[in-house]
């Protein structure tokens, strides 16, 4: 399976295990560590959905984050090719190449609307820069925020600049760029989440936030919220997206899969906690709704930002490494579909610019959603889906739907269709028994129930 015969592709393998690591973690790390993770959490009641998130991390998360990069290492190419020839080579149908598919379909319909939230970070660089955050009030951080949303021309800008940024990156190989620039990157975002919280804890309202964070409070936590934390997990870790099965592609034998897929799952995870630990305070502090939505670190961190020596500088920062946080994740959501159409002859830079047009036509409509179409629900005849705009729906049909599908699907490879004596050769003796019940049972089992709770 290892065969690199197809037309034109000599990928490069990373250099190391810690340039791997590095990548995946860029990957992983990203808007749903420091947006989505602190939104989502606010609005599903806190402790009981952070620790139900911190389970499916543990027992589902990186189980499937093994496979997939035990997959993309077997098989050597895009994720469609991938699934297609690992499947082949274990004497079964070539179909299923339809998990890459709905991988690296969710990984184009999450990066037309990531590139958009991505792209607030930059008009937030430009206002800290100027030092307009000093001293302000909650309620005139939430009104910059919705002038923001309000100005479709303003979106579709830094929409525009964000998109290239990543076709940039994609066009010239993700090896090239990502090694450097990651390597310094997380350890500064690192640093600037510990400043944060060391000033939440100023506040005085640490406390408050501590407990909302972790005291779980089952009653407030219903099925759908469940769903939401499963999502999240696959979400936050890149999986079901075609991204770590395609960086896979380019990991040396000799790395050990499971000590790299730990590693990567407890740095995004610590990347979220620390995000949590930043936001909640100042939320409690200012009165501020925790249930805020997507808008929540944009209105809450000025006000944190604002108040601190030293703010402008800070804000600056902070804005600037979360930018290249979504920078180093959407290259990679872009990448399986790159690495596809490699494969299919089209040269890297078409692909690359081909794709992340296209990606960019499909979010222009989320750019209308917050603002012109924020009334329209094409969906609303579905009760799940009252409500809920373009942008809403893109996001629920990945997470909630499309990603624990394509996990389940992977969890039934690996552990039912593949042979465990191949798995094995990859995932090396220590680790691959425990691996393999999970893949076989927990990961499957665990998806369904939660899809039956949701649907029924
Ligand atoms: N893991 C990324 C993030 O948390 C998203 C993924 C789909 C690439 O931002």
């Amino acid at each position: 399976v290892q065969g690199k015969e197809s037309a034109g592709v000599t990928p490069a393998l990373w250099s190391s295990r810690f340039v791997f690591i590095m990548a995946a973690v860029g990957s992983a790390v990203g808007l749903g560590n420091i947006w989505k993770f602190p939104y989502i959490t606010g609005q599903n009641g806190g402790g009981a959905f952070v620790l139900v998130y911190l389970i499916c991390i543990a027992i589902i998360g990186i189980p499937i984050m093994m496979s997939e990069v035990m997959l993309g290492r077997r098989g050597g190419k895009s994720p469609i090719g991938t699934m297609g020839a690992v499947a082949a080579a274990e004497g079964r149908s070539r179909n299923w190449a339809g998990v890459g598919i709905m991988a690296t379909l969710a990984a184009f319909l999450i990066l037309s609307f990531y590139s958009v939230i991505a792209g607030w970070t930059m008009p937030y660089i430009v206002e800290a820069a100027k030092g307009g955050f000093a001293g302000i009030a909650a309620e005139d951080s939430g009104a910059m925020f919705g002038g923001l949303l309000a100005s479709p021309g303003q979106l579709l800008l830094w929409h525009s600049v964000f998109m290239g940024l990543t076709v940039l990156v994609s066009a010239g190989g993700v090896k090239h760029g990502l090694e450097r620039a990651v390597s310094w990157l997380m350890p500064a975002l690192f640093v600037l989440l510990l400043i944060l919280v060391g000033y939440a804890m100023t506040t005085g309202h640490f406390g408050e936030a501590l407990v909302f964070l972790f005291r779980p409070d089952f009653s407030s936590l219903t099925a759908e919220s469940i769903l939401v934390a499963l999502g999240h997990a696959f979400f936050t870790l890149s999986l079901a997206s075609g991204a770590m099965m395609a960086y896979g592609a380019y990991l040396k034998k000799d790395v050990s899969i499971a000590r790299t897929s730990f590693t990567v799952a407890i740095m995004d995870v610590c990347v979220a906690l620390l995000a949590g630990l930043a936001i909640f305070p100042v939320v409690f502090a200012h009165g501020l709704q925790p249930g805020e939505g997507p808008g929540l670190i944009f209105v809450t961190l000025p006000v944190a930002f604002g108040q601190m020596p030293g703010g402008g500088f800070f804000a600056t920062l902070f804005f600037v490494l979360l930018l290249f946080a979504a920078w180093t994740s959407s290259i990679s959501m872009l990448e399986s579909l790159v690495r596809f159409l490699e494969e299919k002859g089209v040269g890297r830079v078409k692909a690359a610019v081909g794709g992340g047009l296209a990606a960019w036509l499909v979010g222009i409509t989320t750019v209308l959603s917050l603002n012109l179409w924020s009334d329209f629900a094409p969906l609303a005849m579905f009760e799940r889906f009252e409500g809920k705009t373009l942008f809403d729906i893109y996001d629920y049909l990945t997470a909630n739907i499309m990603m624990p599908l394509g996990a389940l699907l992977t969890a039934i490879f690996v552990g039912w269709v593949m042979k465990p004596e191949h798995s094995a050769a990859e995932l090396g003796g220590q680790w691959h028994a425990l691996w393999h019940a999970v893949v076989r049972y927990v990961t499957p089992i665990g998806v369904l129930v939660i899809f039956y709770f949701n649907l029924f």
